[in-house]
């Protein structure tokens, strides 16, 4: 398990390069470059640019996350074709810099949602917070409203540009289907595994965050049969998956140790987190210790353990605590205690390994 932790670049991110550097056992950052728009090829100086300043830290740039999938090429509009050769060309710039693993999604409009972005928890700390009820009743424009002005930052999938066509995006998707959503997936696939192939770079889809239908808008990425569909769209090792523990995890019906199980050998990268869950469907985020949320964290990482996992790890979103003012989830202080649990099963697991227990 090579561990990596998420970095939103110089001017976006509060966490520096050298606290990352000194979270033990981190190898890598998990980057992008948030200021290109989706559908835009990414310039190799930009690229280069985060490469130098990962190297003067002795971290890799080895994960990208995300190159963002355009909403054309999720329609299925003609122009998507211009998108997929945009795409295509920033895989290839990649490739050339060293880069092993691209992490991207296929939700319509919007990456992840919540409604909550500092939901107060008992013991002082804030969370992300995902409320059903509130969800039903909100006009999405609102949404959007709330999270811009509860976050300092953009935030990715939240870009102001792109939603400012919220609207028009609404009415494009009106008529589009789960099986067209499948569809316009296959048809992008087709064309960028064997170029991600060619380059040496491995594709991993993360799941919808939640993992089911918001705003009426059509997912088609939540739960094990649906990655079994995904993966066979394009039977290749280059088509994979980022197996994201907290997005399927949001749905209780979810078994994540056993999907690490089944497509091990199709999971390039692991976002490993924990969430608990309310009966209402309601979720909060909690710390990565399996004591504290629903999700079996230990079980999971076993599961890694299990099968050799050699790919990439990143912790996922944490709270905010000890006061630091962070990017919503994104705070340096909770991700590290859970890069250190992680950690922490994994060595003892590797330790009976070792004395054949
Ligand atoms: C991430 C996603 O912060 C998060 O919730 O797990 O935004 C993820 O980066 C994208 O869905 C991948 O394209
Ligand atoms: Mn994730």
């Amino acid at each position: 398990m090579k561990m990596t932790m998420r970095w939103f670049g110089e001017d976006n991110d509060r966490v520096p390069l050298e606290h990352i550097k000194q979270v033990p056992g981190v190898e890598g950052v998990v980057w992008s470059l948030h200021d290109v728009p989706a559908g835009d090829e990414w310039p190799m100086d930009k690229i280069l640019e985060v490469k130098e300043q990962a190297d003067r830290h002795g971290l890799n740039i080895d994960v990208v996350e995300s190159v963002n999938v355009h909403e054309d090429i999720k329609l299925g509009l003609p122009t998507r074709d211009q998108y997929i050769e945009n795409y295509i060309k920033t895989i290839k710039k990649l490739g050339k810099v060293g880069v092993k693993v691209i992490c991207y999604n296929f939700m319509p409009v919007f990456d992840w949602t919540r409604t909550d972005l500092f939901k107060e928890m008992e013991d002082g700390s804030t969370a992300l917070f995902f409320e059903n009820d509130k969800l039903k009743d909100i006009d999405p424009m609102e949404l959007v409203d709330t999270i811009s002005k509860n976050s300092a930052y953009t935030m990715p999938g939240w870009e102001p540009e792109r939603l400012a066509h919220l609207a028009n995006l609404f009415e494009k998707y009106k008529n589009v289907t789960e099986e067209d959503l499948w569809e316009n997936l296959q048809y992008f696939l087709e064309k960028v595994i064997p170029v991600a192939k060619e380059n040496d770079i491995k594709m991993g889809i993360h799941p919808d965050d939640p993992p089911w239908s918001v705003f009426g808008l059509p997912r088609i990425i939540t739960n094990k049969q649906s990655l079994e569909r995904f993966l066979k769209l394009v039977d290749d090792p280059y088509n994979g998956i980022t197996l994201c523990s907290g997005s399927l995890g949001a749905n209780p019906e979810n078994d994540v140790a056993e999907m690490v199980r089944e497509f091990a050998d199709r999971i390039p990268f692991a976002h490993i987190r924990n969430l608990k869950r309310y009966e209402t469907g309601d979720f909060i985020e909690t710390s990565h210790r399996t004591q504290d949320g629903s999700v079996d964290v230990y079980e999971i990482v076993k599961a890694y353990h299990e099968v050799g996992f050699t790919g990439y790890a990143r912790p996922d979103h944490g709270r905010h605590i000890w006061g630091e003012e962070c990017r919503p989830g994104y705070g340096l202080y909770d991700r590290a205690l859970g890069v250190m649990y992680l950690w922490g099963i994994w060595d003892s697991l590797e330790r009976l390994k070792e004395k054949g227990e």
